[in-house]
């Protein structure tokens, strides 16, 4: 995954390192996924800085990794933490098993430096709302918390960050920041998890706050992409009117990276160049795998919005990606082909063809979990097939889905979506650059590139 989108900011980390430094607590951020850590290096890491805690966050498929993390790393007066999604719903299945001594359940702002707190003046983990752990061969899930009040004044700890400079690759060569402008999802898609771990609630923040956070990430960081990393920026439609508006008229000089979906879109359509006037400059649309089992009139309307949305965001100069599952119980070649024909029929920049990968804790669970061969995690990453099809084997599954990928590009090969000057970057066409260095490469103009180091990061004590 981090070769192919690059890597992309640990903002959970951020967030939490954050928080609890702001509570008073030394912290310091591991990126292990962006910088290819591996378990020894990562225990010499704690050897030498010798932590009191060790959080670890992971979605399922990281899962087993951090579990052994936490194994290997566990000590006495070392305390392990996890959470995130896979965490929030698993807890029962992996804390009776040891290694583990708290799960964070949800969002983690206000939970974790209470829990830091309890466990350095020795109260009782028990009266922490939103965690688990286990205690005499049974598992304690503690009171639910309410959801964190305002999003607004979360502190950030950017400058804990050791894995970048992060890169968008759709931009080579510049600095991305990452930013969350609401939590949750309205969507309720069946498959997601994000709408399982917030009940299908969508909390925003302000205008202002967002706008704010921007600046500072462009003008102290010298961020020039910054990736939403809230999976439904634009649910509410008049407060992303009110924030394109602001954007365009601060004139940053970002670009932006969002998720939305075809209703969204098509519900601004006449307003698209305002979202390119803010900065978005490449919308990553959200498709349940449910709507590639769609059948008669639902079918050829979703396909027709689809593609509508689509063209209309390349009208705007905006690029698109989205996904088209394969890999479902009654799947063939021939309904893996039924796929390939949809995807070239939307005709996104960028088309991803993940596998079916039902997760326990979402309501598809019900109705693929049956299916699901393996209770592995580590498979459970969209690439290796984890539901059997009554007619398919799994390897074929998989290199079907590859088979996808290349005609999709292949089909794709030379064409480029903006019309005059766009050219090709990795899987991405992106927009007109403003230069080209002499290896031909696209380079930014602006004085970017002789800006110091960004994210700078202290060195380890
Ligand atoms: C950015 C991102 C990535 C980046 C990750 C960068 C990074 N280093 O974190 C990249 C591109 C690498 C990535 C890869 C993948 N991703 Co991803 N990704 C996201 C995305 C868009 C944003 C995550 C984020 O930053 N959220 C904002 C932060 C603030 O919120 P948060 O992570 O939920 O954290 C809060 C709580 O969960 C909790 N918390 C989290 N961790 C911890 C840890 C501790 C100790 C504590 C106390 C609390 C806590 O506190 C935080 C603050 O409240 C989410 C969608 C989403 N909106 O969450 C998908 C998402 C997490 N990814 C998903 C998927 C499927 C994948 C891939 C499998 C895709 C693929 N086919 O390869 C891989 C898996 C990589 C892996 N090994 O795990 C799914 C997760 C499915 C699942 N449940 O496992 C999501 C939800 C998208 C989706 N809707 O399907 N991803």
């Amino acid at each position: 995954m981090v070769e192919s989108t690059g890597a992309w900011l640990p903002l959970a980390l951020v967030h939490l390192a954050g928080a609890s430094r702001a509570a008073g607590h030394d912290c310091s951020i591991v990126d292990a996924l962006a910088k290819g850590l591996g378990f020894e290096e990562l225990e010499r890491i704690v050897r030498e800085t010798a932590p009191d805690v060790v959080c670890v966050s992971a979605s399922t498929p990281g899962f087993p990794a951090a579990l052994e993390l936490c194994r290997r790393v566990r000590a006495p007066g070392r305390t392990t933490v996890v959470g995130g999604i896979h965490a929030s719903f698993m807890y029962p299945e992996f804390l009776p098993g040891g290694g583990i001594d708290f799960a964070v359940v949800g969002e983690g702002e206000e939970t974790l430096p209470e829990l830091l707190r309890s466990l350095e003046t020795g109260s009782d983990p028990a009266r922490i709302a939103g965690i688990a752990f286990a205690l005499g061969g049974r598992v304690i899930r503690t009171a639910p918390r309410p959801r964190t009040g305002s999003l607004d004044p979360l502190p950030k700890a950017w400058d804990l960050l050791d894995g970048g400079p992060y890169r968008w690759p759709g931009r080579p060569g510049s600095i991305l920041g990452a930013i969350t402008s609401s939590r949750g999802c309205p969507r309720r898609c069946r498959s997601c998890s994000e709408a399982a771990l917030y009940d299908g609630s969508w909390r925003k923040r302000s205008v202002d706050s967002v706008a704010y956070e921007l600046t500072t990430l462009r003008r102290d960081h010298g961020v020039e992409v910054v990736a939403f990393h809230d999976p439904a920026p634009a649910a509410d439609g008049a407060r992303f009117a009110e924030l394109t508006s602001r954007l365009a008229e601060l004139d940053l000089g970002l670009e932006l990276v969002i998720w939305s979906c075809v209703e969204e879109v098509l519900r601004d359509e006449a307003v698209l160049e305002r979202w390119r006037q803010a900065g978005v400059i490449h919308v990553g649309i959200c498709r349940d795998p449910s709507e590639d089992r769609l059948v008669g009139d639902a079918r050829s309307r979703a396909l027709a919005d689809g593609h509508r949305a689509i063209r209309a965001l390349r009208a705007a100069g905006i690029t698109s990606e989205t996904s088209f599952w394969i890999g479902f119980p009654d799947e063939t070649p021939g309904t893996v082909e039924e796929t390939l024909a949809r995807a070239l029929a939307w005709d996104p920049d960028l088309a991803r063809f993940p596998v079916l990968t039902p997760l326990p804790y979402t309501p598809a669970w019900r109705t693929w979990g049956p299916h699901v061969v393996t209770r592995d995690y580590r498979h459970f990453n969209q690439v290796d097939p984890v539901v059997k099809p009554l007619a398919m084997e799994l390897d074929e599954v998989a290199s079907m889905a590859e088979r996808c990928r290349r005609s999709f590009g292949g089909a794709r090969t030379g064409r480029s979506p903006q019309g005059g000057g766009a050219r090709s970057a990795g899987p991405w066409v992106v927009h007109p650059v403003e230069t080209t260095d002499t290896s031909g490469e696209p380079v930014l103009a602006r004085d970017d590139l002789d800006r110091p180091p960004l994210f700078p990061h202290p060195p380890r004590p």
